[in-house]
Protein backbone atom coordinates (compact mmCIF):
# COMPACT_ATOMS: atom_id res chain seq x y z
CA UNK A 1 0.00 0.00 0.00
CA UNK A 2 2.91 2.53 0.53
CA UNK A 3 4.42 1.80 -3.09
CA UNK A 4 1.10 2.47 -4.69
CA UNK A 5 0.68 5.76 -2.20
CA UNK A 6 4.30 6.84 -3.07
CA UNK A 7 3.78 5.87 -6.86
CA UNK A 8 0.55 8.09 -7.05
CA UNK A 9 2.49 11.13 -5.14
CA UNK A 10 5.20 11.05 -7.22
CA UNK A 11 2.69 10.88 -10.61
CA UNK A 12 0.96 13.67 -8.89
CA UNK A 13 3.71 15.80 -8.35
CA UNK A 14 4.88 15.11 -11.98
CA UNK A 15 1.76 16.22 -13.27
CA UNK A 16 1.72 18.54 -16.45
CA UNK A 17 -2.04 19.75 -16.64
CA UNK A 18 -5.12 19.35 -15.99
CA UNK A 19 -5.91 16.36 -17.80
CA UNK A 20 -3.24 14.71 -17.06
CA UNK A 21 -4.11 15.09 -13.29
CA UNK A 22 -7.64 14.18 -14.37
CA UNK A 23 -6.02 10.67 -15.67
CA UNK A 24 -4.32 9.88 -12.60
CA UNK A 25 -7.71 10.51 -10.69
CA UNK A 26 -9.54 7.63 -12.46
CA UNK A 27 -6.49 5.41 -12.56
CA UNK A 28 -5.89 6.00 -8.71
CA UNK A 29 -9.63 6.52 -7.16
CA UNK A 30 -11.92 6.31 -9.72
CA UNK A 31 -14.62 3.46 -9.12
CA UNK A 32 -12.55 1.11 -11.22
CA UNK A 33 -9.15 2.58 -9.63
CA UNK A 34 -6.37 0.86 -8.07
CA UNK A 35 -7.78 1.96 -4.81
CA UNK A 36 -11.53 0.94 -5.40
CA UNK A 37 -9.23 -2.69 -6.54
CA UNK A 38 -7.85 -2.90 -3.01
CA UNK A 39 -11.09 -2.60 -1.31
CA UNK A 40 -12.71 -4.95 -3.18
CA UNK A 41 -10.11 -7.47 -1.46
CA UNK A 42 -11.20 -6.18 1.98
CA UNK A 43 -13.89 -8.89 1.07
CA UNK A 44 -11.67 -11.53 1.01
CA UNK A 45 -10.12 -10.63 4.29
CA UNK A 46 -10.36 -11.75 8.55
CA UNK A 47 -12.37 -9.17 10.37
CA UNK A 48 -9.32 -8.45 12.20
CA UNK A 49 -7.09 -7.41 9.07
CA UNK A 50 -10.33 -5.39 7.55
CA UNK A 51 -10.02 -3.49 10.52
CA UNK A 52 -7.13 -2.55 10.22
CA UNK A 53 -6.68 -2.15 6.33
CA UNK A 54 -10.31 -0.43 5.88
CA UNK A 55 -9.36 2.67 7.82
CA UNK A 56 -5.43 2.39 5.81
CA UNK A 57 -7.43 2.33 2.47
CA UNK A 58 -9.63 5.21 3.30
CA UNK A 59 -6.82 7.38 4.88
CA UNK A 60 -4.80 6.02 1.38
CA UNK A 61 -7.63 7.65 -0.36
CA UNK A 62 -7.63 10.99 1.07
CA UNK A 63 -4.48 11.40 1.28
CA UNK A 64 -4.37 10.71 -3.39
CA UNK A 65 -7.60 13.15 -3.68
CA UNK A 66 -6.17 16.06 -1.52
CA UNK A 67 -2.72 15.82 -3.55
CA UNK A 68 -4.84 15.63 -6.43
CA UNK A 69 -6.69 18.70 -5.71
CA UNK A 70 -3.73 20.50 -4.27
CA UNK A 71 -1.70 19.98 -7.34
CA UNK A 72 -4.82 20.93 -9.85
CA UNK A 73 -4.99 24.53 -7.88
CA UNK A 74 -1.04 25.19 -8.21
CA UNK A 75 -1.46 24.71 -12.17
CA UNK A 76 -4.14 27.06 -12.20
CA UNK A 77 -2.02 29.33 -10.18
CA UNK A 78 0.87 28.70 -12.25
CA UNK A 79 -1.13 29.65 -15.47
CA UNK A 80 -2.91 32.82 -14.52
CA UNK A 81 0.98 33.54 -13.21
CA UNK A 82 1.66 33.25 -16.69
CA UNK A 83 -1.02 35.16 -18.31
CA UNK A 84 -0.54 37.95 -16.16
CA UNK A 85 3.13 37.45 -17.45
CA UNK A 86 2.02 38.58 -21.13
CA UNK A 87 -1.17 40.00 -20.69
CA UNK A 88 -0.87 43.18 -19.59
CA UNK A 89 -2.51 46.59 -20.31
CA UNK A 90 0.02 50.01 -21.10
CA UNK A 91 -1.91 52.41 -19.51
CA UNK A 92 0.63 55.24 -20.78
CA UNK A 93 -0.43 54.66 -24.32
CA UNK A 94 -1.98 57.40 -25.94
CA UNK A 95 -5.82 57.20 -26.20
CA UNK A 96 -7.31 56.47 -29.78
CA UNK A 97 -8.24 58.94 -32.13
CA UNK A 98 -11.75 60.49 -32.25
CA UNK A 99 -13.96 59.09 -35.21
CA UNK A 100 -13.78 61.81 -37.58
CA UNK A 101 -17.70 61.00 -39.20
CA UNK A 102 -20.42 63.16 -38.06
CA UNK A 103 -24.15 63.33 -38.63
CA UNK A 104 -25.46 65.13 -41.44
CA UNK A 105 -27.18 68.38 -41.42
CA UNK A 106 -29.43 67.35 -44.25
CA UNK A 107 -29.62 64.05 -42.06
CA UNK A 108 -30.17 65.63 -38.97
CA UNK A 109 -32.69 68.47 -40.24
CA UNK A 110 -35.03 65.51 -42.14
CA UNK A 111 -35.11 63.91 -38.13
CA UNK A 112 -36.10 67.41 -36.63
CA UNK A 113 -38.65 68.44 -39.02
CA UNK A 114 -40.06 64.66 -38.62
CA UNK A 115 -40.27 64.74 -35.15
CA UNK A 116 -42.05 67.88 -35.02
CA UNK A 117 -44.50 66.78 -37.20
CA UNK A 118 -44.76 63.57 -35.43
CA UNK A 119 -46.01 65.74 -32.55
CA UNK A 120 -48.53 67.07 -34.64
CA UNK A 121 -49.89 63.03 -35.26
CA UNK A 122 -48.38 63.40 -38.89
CA UNK A 123 -47.22 59.63 -39.65
CA UNK A 124 -43.79 59.17 -41.90
CA UNK A 125 -44.19 57.27 -45.35
CA UNK A 126 -41.51 56.20 -47.76
CA UNK A 127 -41.19 54.88 -51.28
CA UNK A 128 -39.45 54.40 -54.02
CA UNK A 129 -37.25 56.62 -55.80
CA UNK A 130 -37.52 55.12 -59.23
CA UNK A 131 -41.05 55.81 -60.03
CA UNK A 132 -43.70 54.86 -62.71
CA UNK A 133 -44.74 58.00 -64.80
CA UNK A 134 -47.76 57.55 -63.19
CA UNK A 135 -47.44 58.11 -60.08
CA UNK A 136 -44.85 60.62 -60.76
CA UNK A 137 -46.90 62.71 -63.07
CA UNK A 138 -50.78 61.59 -64.47
CA UNK A 139 -51.90 60.88 -60.59
CA UNK A 140 -50.63 64.05 -59.66
CA UNK A 141 -52.24 66.03 -62.75
CA UNK A 142 -49.72 66.27 -64.77
CA UNK A 143 -50.48 64.95 -68.06
CA UNK A 144 -47.96 63.86 -71.05
CA UNK A 145 -48.27 67.47 -72.68
CA UNK A 146 -48.13 69.75 -69.68
CA UNK A 147 -45.69 72.09 -69.46
CA UNK A 148 -44.92 70.89 -65.84
CA UNK A 149 -43.32 67.64 -67.12
CA UNK A 150 -40.55 69.54 -69.38
CA UNK A 151 -40.45 71.98 -66.70
CA UNK A 152 -39.33 69.50 -64.56
CA UNK A 153 -35.81 68.22 -66.13
CA UNK A 154 -36.67 65.03 -65.77
CA UNK A 155 -34.06 62.20 -65.13
CA UNK A 156 -35.56 59.03 -67.77
CA UNK A 157 -34.29 55.37 -67.35
CA UNK A 158 -33.66 53.57 -70.29
CA UNK A 159 -35.99 50.83 -72.01
CA UNK A 160 -34.29 47.86 -73.94
CA UNK A 161 -35.25 48.08 -77.73
CA UNK A 162 -38.46 47.08 -78.56
CA UNK A 163 -39.90 48.10 -74.97
CA UNK A 164 -42.55 50.37 -76.10
CA UNK A 165 -43.69 50.75 -72.38
CA UNK A 166 -43.27 54.23 -71.37
CA UNK A 167 -39.80 54.42 -69.25
CA UNK A 168 -39.68 54.75 -65.33
CA UNK A 169 -38.57 58.17 -63.74
CA UNK A 170 -36.21 59.18 -61.10
CA UNK A 171 -38.99 60.58 -58.62
CA UNK A 172 -39.22 64.58 -59.04
CA UNK A 173 -40.71 64.89 -55.90
CA UNK A 174 -41.93 62.76 -53.09
CA UNK A 175 -45.60 63.57 -53.88
CA UNK A 176 -45.59 59.74 -55.75
CA UNK A 177 -45.66 58.35 -51.87
CA UNK A 178 -48.35 60.18 -50.82
CA UNK A 179 -50.40 58.34 -53.73
CA UNK A 180 -49.23 55.09 -52.85
CA UNK A 181 -50.08 56.02 -49.03
CA UNK A 182 -53.66 57.45 -50.11
CA UNK A 183 -54.09 53.75 -51.76
CA UNK A 184 -52.66 51.84 -49.02
CA UNK A 185 -54.22 53.48 -46.21
CA UNK A 186 -57.21 55.43 -47.33
CA UNK A 187 -59.00 58.61 -45.70
CA UNK A 188 -58.58 59.83 -43.27
CA UNK A 189 -54.70 60.41 -43.53
CA UNK A 190 -51.97 62.39 -41.80
CA UNK A 191 -48.42 61.58 -43.09
CA UNK A 192 -45.40 63.50 -44.26
CA UNK A 193 -42.84 62.30 -46.68
CA UNK A 194 -39.25 62.93 -46.80
CA UNK A 195 -36.38 61.44 -49.08
CA UNK A 196 -34.24 62.31 -52.29
CA UNK A 197 -35.76 64.04 -55.23
CA UNK A 198 -34.51 64.41 -58.93
CA UNK A 199 -34.16 67.08 -61.28
CA UNK A 200 -31.64 67.44 -64.18
CA UNK A 201 -30.71 70.95 -62.92
CA UNK A 202 -27.40 72.03 -61.89
CA UNK A 203 -25.97 75.05 -60.73
CA UNK A 204 -25.14 77.77 -57.81
CA UNK A 205 -28.76 77.08 -56.27
CA UNK A 206 -29.55 73.17 -57.99
CA UNK A 207 -28.43 70.09 -57.09
CA UNK A 208 -29.56 66.85 -59.39
CA UNK A 209 -30.57 65.16 -55.96
CA UNK A 210 -32.25 67.10 -52.97
CA UNK A 211 -34.34 66.61 -50.65
CA UNK A 212 -38.19 67.32 -49.67
CA UNK A 213 -40.92 66.53 -47.48
CA UNK A 214 -44.41 66.62 -48.56
CA UNK A 215 -46.93 66.51 -45.88
CA UNK A 216 -50.51 65.84 -46.66
CA UNK A 217 -53.64 65.83 -44.63
CA UNK A 218 -57.10 64.68 -45.77
CA UNK A 219 -60.22 64.02 -43.12
CA UNK A 220 -63.93 65.35 -43.97
CA UNK A 221 -63.97 69.03 -43.06
CA UNK A 222 -60.17 69.64 -43.55
CA UNK A 223 -59.14 73.49 -44.36
CA UNK A 224 -56.64 76.07 -45.67
CA UNK A 225 -56.75 77.59 -41.89
CA UNK A 226 -55.89 74.23 -40.65
CA UNK A 227 -52.88 74.58 -42.68
CA UNK A 228 -51.71 77.76 -41.74
CA UNK A 229 -51.74 76.36 -37.92
CA UNK A 230 -49.92 73.75 -38.73
CA UNK A 231 -47.42 75.32 -41.04
CA UNK A 232 -46.96 78.16 -38.36
CA UNK A 233 -46.93 75.84 -35.17
CA UNK A 234 -44.27 73.80 -37.41
CA UNK A 235 -42.02 77.07 -38.01
CA UNK A 236 -42.09 78.08 -34.47
CA UNK A 237 -40.67 74.62 -33.73
CA UNK A 238 -38.33 74.42 -36.16
CA UNK A 239 -36.61 77.71 -35.41
CA UNK A 240 -37.12 78.05 -31.95
CA UNK A 241 -39.05 81.79 -32.37
CA UNK A 242 -42.49 82.67 -33.80
CA UNK A 243 -42.61 82.87 -37.23
CA UNK A 244 -45.56 84.55 -39.36
CA UNK A 245 -45.94 83.18 -42.46
CA UNK A 246 -48.00 84.79 -45.49
CA UNK A 247 -49.33 82.85 -48.23
CA UNK A 248 -49.51 84.24 -51.93
CA UNK A 249 -52.21 83.00 -54.54
CA UNK A 250 -50.27 80.54 -56.47
CA UNK A 251 -50.88 77.25 -59.18
CA UNK A 252 -49.35 73.75 -59.04
CA UNK A 253 -51.05 71.09 -61.00
CA UNK A 254 -52.18 69.28 -57.59
CA UNK A 255 -53.46 71.27 -55.95
CA UNK A 256 -56.70 73.55 -55.90
CA UNK A 257 -56.63 76.32 -54.56
CA UNK A 258 -52.62 76.86 -54.02
CA UNK A 259 -50.09 79.01 -52.46
CA UNK A 260 -46.76 79.58 -51.98
CA UNK A 261 -45.72 80.23 -48.68
CA UNK A 262 -43.21 83.25 -47.40
CA UNK A 263 -41.97 83.44 -43.80
CA UNK A 264 -40.95 86.50 -42.37
CA UNK A 265 -37.05 87.36 -41.95
CA UNK A 266 -34.76 90.17 -41.74
CA UNK A 267 -31.58 91.28 -44.01
CA UNK A 268 -28.67 92.51 -42.23
CA UNK A 269 -25.48 92.54 -44.07
CA UNK A 270 -25.61 89.38 -46.43
CA UNK A 271 -27.36 87.25 -44.08
CA UNK A 272 -30.61 85.97 -43.19
CA UNK A 273 -32.68 86.15 -40.02
CA UNK A 274 -35.89 83.92 -39.34
CA UNK A 275 -38.59 85.10 -37.17
CA UNK A 276 -37.94 89.14 -37.13
CA UNK A 277 -38.23 92.14 -39.34
CA UNK A 278 -40.65 92.67 -42.48
CA UNK A 279 -38.84 90.99 -45.19
CA UNK A 280 -40.27 87.50 -46.62
CA UNK A 281 -38.85 84.59 -47.31
CA UNK A 282 -40.26 81.86 -49.86
CA UNK A 283 -39.93 78.63 -48.62
CA UNK A 284 -42.78 76.37 -49.29
CA UNK A 285 -45.68 75.51 -52.32
CA UNK A 286 -49.15 74.07 -50.68
CA UNK A 287 -52.98 74.20 -51.20
CA UNK A 288 -55.76 71.96 -51.28
CA UNK A 289 -55.53 68.63 -52.96
CA UNK A 290 -56.73 68.59 -56.60
CA UNK A 291 -59.83 66.54 -56.51
CA UNK A 292 -58.54 64.38 -59.26
CA UNK A 293 -55.46 63.86 -56.90
CA UNK A 294 -57.99 62.36 -54.89
CA UNK A 295 -59.61 60.35 -57.36
CA UNK A 296 -56.05 59.12 -58.39
CA UNK A 297 -54.96 57.67 -55.06
CA UNK A 298 -58.51 55.79 -54.69
CA UNK A 299 -60.16 58.72 -52.30
CA UNK A 300 -63.65 60.34 -52.92
CA UNK A 301 -63.39 63.94 -53.30
CA UNK A 302 -66.96 64.10 -52.29
CA UNK A 303 -66.38 62.58 -49.14
CA UNK A 304 -62.74 63.57 -48.35
CA UNK A 305 -60.60 66.95 -48.94
CA UNK A 306 -57.55 68.56 -47.63
CA UNK A 307 -54.10 70.11 -47.33
CA UNK A 308 -50.54 69.44 -48.95
CA UNK A 309 -47.52 71.03 -48.61
CA UNK A 310 -44.04 69.77 -49.96
CA UNK A 311 -40.57 72.11 -48.37
CA UNK A 312 -37.27 71.58 -49.60
CA UNK A 313 -34.90 70.19 -46.83
CA UNK A 314 -31.76 71.52 -48.08
CA UNK A 315 -32.92 75.24 -48.20
CA UNK A 316 -34.11 74.34 -44.50
CA UNK A 317 -30.81 73.35 -43.15
CA UNK A 318 -28.81 75.99 -44.84
CA UNK A 319 -31.73 78.06 -42.90
CA UNK A 320 -31.47 77.14 -39.88
CA UNK A 321 -27.79 76.34 -39.80
CA UNK A 322 -26.49 79.54 -41.58
CA UNK A 323 -24.78 77.36 -44.47
CA UNK A 324 -24.42 79.36 -47.33
CA UNK A 325 -23.53 77.59 -50.13
CA UNK A 326 -25.05 74.23 -51.17
CA UNK A 327 -21.81 72.81 -52.01
CA UNK A 328 -20.93 72.13 -48.45
CA UNK A 329 -23.72 69.31 -48.78
CA UNK A 330 -21.71 67.01 -51.02
CA UNK A 331 -18.21 67.81 -49.61
CA UNK A 332 -16.32 65.67 -48.56
CA UNK A 333 -14.05 67.35 -46.10
CA UNK A 334 -16.01 67.73 -42.82
CA UNK A 335 -14.09 70.65 -41.12
CA UNK A 336 -16.92 72.99 -42.14
CA UNK A 337 -19.45 70.54 -40.42
CA UNK A 338 -17.94 71.08 -37.23
CA UNK A 339 -17.77 74.86 -38.06
CA UNK A 340 -21.55 74.59 -38.05
CA UNK A 341 -21.45 72.16 -34.59
CA UNK A 342 -22.62 69.47 -35.93
CA UNK A 343 -20.67 67.14 -33.87
CA UNK A 344 -19.33 63.96 -34.26
CA UNK A 345 -21.48 60.37 -34.17
CA UNK A 346 -19.04 59.56 -30.94
CA UNK A 347 -21.76 61.83 -29.22
CA UNK A 348 -24.48 59.84 -30.61
CA UNK A 349 -26.89 61.78 -27.76
CA UNK A 350 -26.92 64.55 -30.39
CA UNK A 351 -28.29 62.42 -33.24
CA UNK A 352 -31.96 63.20 -32.80
CA UNK A 353 -31.67 64.72 -30.00
CA UNK A 354 -31.82 68.11 -30.07
CA UNK A 355 -35.25 68.40 -31.60
CA UNK A 356 -36.35 71.81 -29.96
C1 LIG B 1 -42.99 73.17 -54.05
C2 LIG B 1 -44.34 72.63 -54.33
C3 LIG B 1 -45.99 71.30 -53.36
C4 LIG B 1 -47.60 69.60 -53.00
C5 LIG B 1 -46.31 70.00 -53.11
C6 LIG B 1 -48.98 67.59 -53.07
C7 LIG B 1 -48.96 66.23 -53.01
C8 LIG B 1 -50.11 65.55 -53.29
C9 LIG B 1 -51.24 66.20 -53.62
C10 LIG B 1 -51.20 67.56 -53.67
CL1 LIG B 1 -50.12 63.86 -53.24
N1 LIG B 1 -50.08 68.23 -53.41
N2 LIG B 1 -47.85 68.28 -52.80
C11 LIG B 1 -48.61 70.56 -53.09
C12 LIG B 1 -48.27 71.86 -53.35
C13 LIG B 1 -46.98 72.24 -53.49
O1 LIG B 1 -44.68 71.61 -53.47
O2 LIG B 1 -42.50 73.89 -54.83
N3 LIG B 1 -42.39 72.81 -52.94
C14 LIG B 1 -41.09 73.28 -52.57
Amino acid sequence: MDDLRDKYIGLIADAANEAAIEELRVQAVGKKGEVALKMRELGKMSPEERQIMGPKLNALKDEINSALSAKKSALADAALDERLKTEWLDVTLPARGRRQGSIHPISQVTEEVTAIFADMGFAVAEGPQIETDWYNFDALNIPGHHPARAEMDTFYTHRAEGDNRPPHVLRTHTSPVQIRSMEKLGAPIRIICPGRVYRADYDQTHTPMFHQIEGLALDKDISMANLKWVLEEFFTAFFGTSVKTRFRSSHFPFVEPGAEVDIQCSWENGSVKVGEGDDWLEVLGSGMVHPKVLKAGGIDPNEYQGFAFGIGIDRLAMLKYGIPDLRAFFDSDLRWLRHYGFASLDQPTLHGGLVR
